[in-house]
């Protein structure tokens, strides 16, 4: 199983980087309009192994060079830190590790083990200080205002709805915002708009790409055609509902823990402070936080008529890409060791975010409802299982219970090319999968 060695290899590698507090690149995600992968080119198998063991060495000089440098105050966790030095020669298939160093002392690996066996020992060391570092951080996060239902309607909110005929277009509509236990949701009121890409949405599209990426091979027409609104239109119709302003934030999502409702998600080096996204999230861990606030998931056609609205724009601000109004892979992420091998760099932008921003750090990249970051930080799971157009709410793509198949999730992220900042392409994963790239958004019936 050589592809399992280098998949194994590779997780050992994050794995170790992890415990040690290191930088490790966001995981490729599934994509249904893919983005560059991170890594260059695509070396031989050998060279790959042969890589990923010099990485390991590399890693190696890296934490001996913090232990021995760092004053004791920086020096993260020395008891977790833990190094593995592979005796195969690069090229060699990597079965085993012998002999393995142990920086820290605290754990004795003997010649021979497998990678599996080794595997679990990082495993657990990587859960201990996860754990120590979730302790910590849930002392430091800001309190947050104790849970009192405020759910009853606001008598004004739907007087002006009511004057509202979304056939006047995105400028007639008064963004409308209202507290929901301390969060706030702005009102995305009923109207209708055709889903998905026309002809010309997707030539702009793929135009965009071939001008973004500096290989033009890496441009698929074939990608776009997912969004094509299909022969007999993709109309939706919807009624009125709240849709929170900004992405889940880390503070919010750990009153759910904290509460005992919510599953702690694992640490990430991408978002970490309490007003940047919750990340690492997954759709069933989205979805039951959202429930514990009362709220669901958006479906996939309310998160894009939020972006987009009844004008049908590409972006929430409007129909032209613009660098500023979304966190994207500009300058900044693209001068990340991480992003080293992408080659969609927007070098026309520094936002000063390599990763995830606090969220609603661009008002100007509001959609016409008022709502912020539709477009990049973080991909965000909508309710929706991952079927292809016409979108149909009640031909079982919106059956919650499902817990197998591919979720969708909507508007890219950090790291992503501006194409896919658009507001109609999507990337789907399991609903169970986590990624520092996915976070989410909640919304409720009005
Ligand atoms: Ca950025
Ligand atoms: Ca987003």
């Amino acid at each position: 199983m050589p592809g399992q060695v280098e998949a194994d290899t590779a997780r050992l590698i994050r794995q170790i980087k992890r415990a040690l507090g290191l930088e490790v690149e966001p995981t490729p995600v599934e994509v249904r309009l893919p983005e560059p992968k991170p890594s260059p080119a695509t070396p031989s198998r050998n060279w790959q192994i042969g890589g990923a063991l010099l990485a390991v060495i590399a890693l190696l000089g890296v934490v001996l060079t913090l232990l021995n440098n760092l004053p004791s105050s920086l020096n993260p966790t020395p008891t977790t830190a833990v190094a593995v030095i592979p005796s195969q020669t690069p090229g060699i298939e990597p079965t085993a590790f012998d002999p393995v160093q142990i920086v820290g002392l605290t754990q004795t690996f003997e010649a021979g083990q497998t990678l599996t066996t080794i595997n679990a020992t990082v495993d657990a060391i990587a859960t201990g200080t996860r754990a120590a570092q979730q302790t910590a951080e849930a002392a430091t996060l800001t309190a947050m205002p104790t849970r009192t239902p405020t759910l009853s309607p606001l008598q004004a909110t739907y007087a002006a709805e009511t004057g509202y005929d979304y056939r006047a277009g995105n400028a007639a509509w008064t963004p409308i915002t209202q507290d929901f236990d301390g969060v706030t949701m702005v009102l995305v009121p009923a109207g209708s708009f055709d889903m998905g890409s026309t002809q010309a949405q997707i030539d702009q599209g793929f135009a965009m790409c071939q001008q973004t990426v500096d290989n033009n091979a890496t441009c698929e027409r074939d990608q776009f055609e997912a969004e094509r609104i299909p022969v007999g239109g993709n109309t939706q119709t919807l009624a009125s509902f709240w849709l929170d302003q900004t992405e889940v934030t880390r503070a919010m999502y750990q009153q759910c823990v904290t509460a005992g409702d919510c599953e702690v998600t694992p640490d990430s080096n991408y978002s970490t402070q309490p007003d940047q996204p919750i990340n690492n999230v997954n759709w069933v861990q989205a979805q039951n936080y959202c429930t514990w606030r009362d709220a669901r998931l958006p479906t996939e056609a309310e998160w894009e008529y939020a972006a987009r609205g009844p004008d049908e724009l590409l972006f929430p601000w409007g129909n032209t890409f613009d660098g500023s109004r979304a966190n994207h892979c500009d300058s900044n992420c693209g001068a990340a060791r991480w992003a080293s091998g992408y080659d969609y760099v927007n070098q026309e932008n520094d936002d000063g975010y390599a990763a995830t921003a606090p969220v609603g750090s661009y008002p100007a990249g509001a959609s016409w409802v008022g709502a912020l970051d539709l477009s990049g930080n973080v991909w965000e799971w909508v309710s929706s299982l991952a079927q292809s157009y016409p979108y149909r709410a009640t031909d079982g793509r919106e059956n919650l219970a499902n817990r197998t198949d591919l979720r969708v999730l909507r508007g890219g992220a950090f790291y992503s090319p501006s194409y896919n900042l658009r507001t109609v392409p999507s990337t789907t994963n399991s609903p169970t999968a986590e990624n520092e790239n996915y976070g989410f958004r909640c919304a409720r019936s009005s």
